[in-house]
């Protein structure tokens, strides 16, 4: 079988492993991350790896290089999933790499190899993202530790639970030799598909913002109340919701999504007393995402005050946008260029670990066409041939890394 199918099956195998039977939904930690790590250690210990799951609960492989080396390539991406997802999104960037390492048949080069699998990027869970890549980076405050989930179990006891010590994070920081991180992920958007090309390169990656917007307003009987006397929380949301949508259309470059709100008590006959909507911001540049941030929340106290309703925000995550390493661009460039392939430069509107490890160390993504431009849906998918393009651009990056000083 070849390499690239190889590829495409294991990522097939990896998604069956799933907190909810029929999809594929593996969020931080879960019992299903045992299996999928199990797999993925069996696949590098196979390549002579030797492999450990770090203290937040990123999978990392190691590969050693010629001799005693000084210097270290990390190759990785996410584990985890949004819920009801595809099954690329992160896990191909794993399974890339170590395929990669499975194409040097034995190859040492003069740096060693890891491969990290993170054990959280998408923030579903607890709705704070990149847990597994900041861990590793040391970015990972530890307050956000006691961060609960719905069923109320904070971060550090679901570490616990998954067998882990909450108490040594700082036992899985990146290793100091590590010199560059390449990230391949699938694009996850239309650009590559519409430019008809396999590969991509990102040079930058747009920042976000993550909030949780909650209407406040009171719950009465849907069929008593007249409309003038009523504090619908719903019917506020909904108002704002149309605003964040039509704001984010007039300014270019930018995206902002409600994708989640959450209406109580929730019963036909009631008027809902209160709802809680996600906002999510986006932009290849930081002023105008904050702006829009800014002008978004000013638009929600602006209706809540009208319906005489009360406003509660609290922020999630703030990280700005990240540039990818001009000297790894370029030897990525190079690599690509190697391969036989054109190597379109292109912005990431997805956020990727790779903004966290580029904070610690050069840092770049390789991104494969998604076909379609779908992601974050059972139908994401990728074209075997874009597999093998990203093998052999992968191959010529690592003889490029040799290079690298
Ligand atoms: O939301 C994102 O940008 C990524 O899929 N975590
Ligand atoms: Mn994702
Ligand atoms: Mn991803």
């Amino acid at each position: 079988m070849p390499l690239s199918e190889k590829v495409i099956a294991r990522c097939l195998q990896i998604s069956l492993f799933s907190e909810a039977p029929g999809e594929i939904t593996r969020t931080f930690l879960c019992d299903a991350m045992h299996g999928c790590h199990r797999l993925l250690t069996a696949w590098m210990e196979e390549l002579g790896m030797t492999v450990a799951v770090d203290p937040a609960g990123n999978l990392r492989g190691l590969y050693a290089g010629q001799g005693a080396v000084s210097r270290r390539l990390l190759i990785g991406s996410h584990l985890d999933t949004v819920p009801d997802a595809g099954m690329y999104d992160g896990v191909l960037g794993v399974v890339l790499g170590i395929a990669l390492v499975e194409s040097l048949a034995g190859q040492r080069f003069s740096y060693e190899i890891e491969i990290a699998g993170f054990s959280e990027e998408e923030g579903v869970r607890f709705g704070v993202p990149f847990i597994g890549s900041r861990a590793l980076a040391g970015t990972l405050d530890g307050a956000v530790l006691e961060t609960t989930d719905e069923t109320a179990v904070s971060i550090r006891s679901a570490i616990s639970h998954f067998g882990l010590d909450p108490s040594r994070l700082d036992k899985g920081l990146l290793h100091p030799n590590t010199f560059a991180y390449l990230e391949f992920h699938i694009e996850q958007g239309p650009v590559l598909q519409s430019a008809n090309q396999p590969l991509g390169i990102v040079e930058r990656i747009a920042g976000q913002s993550r909030l949780t917007v909650q209407f406040n307003g009171r719950a009465a009987h849907a069929g008593a109340t007249p409309m003038h006397q009523r504090r619908d929380a719903l019917a506020a949301a909904a108002e704002w919701i149309v605003a964040v949508e039509r704001h984010a259309a007039a300014v270019p470059g930018l995206v902002a999504t409600v994708g989640r709100i959450e209406a109580k008590p929730g019963a036909s006959n009631v008027i809902p007393a209160s709802v809680m909507a996600t906002l999510d911001v986006r932009h290849p540049f930081d002023e105008p995402r904050v702006e829009a941030v800014e002008k978004l929340l000013a638009t929600a106290r602006e209706i809540a005050r009208r319906r005489g309703l009360r406003l509660a925000i609290e922020p999630k995550l703030d990280q700005n946008a990240v540039a990818m390493h001009s000297d790894l661009i370029h030897a990525a460039e190079r690599a690509m260029q190697q391969g036989g392939f054109t190597a379109p430069r292109l912005v990431s509107g997805a956020g990727h670990d790779a903004m966290i490890i580029a904070a610690k160390i050069p840092s770049v993504m390789i991104f494969l066409r998604s076909p379609g431009g779908i992601s974050h849906h059972p139908d994401e998918t990728v074209y075997p041939e874009d597999v093998s393009a990203a093998l052999l651009a992968g191959r010529h990056f690592l003889d490029e890394c040799e290079r690298l000083s």
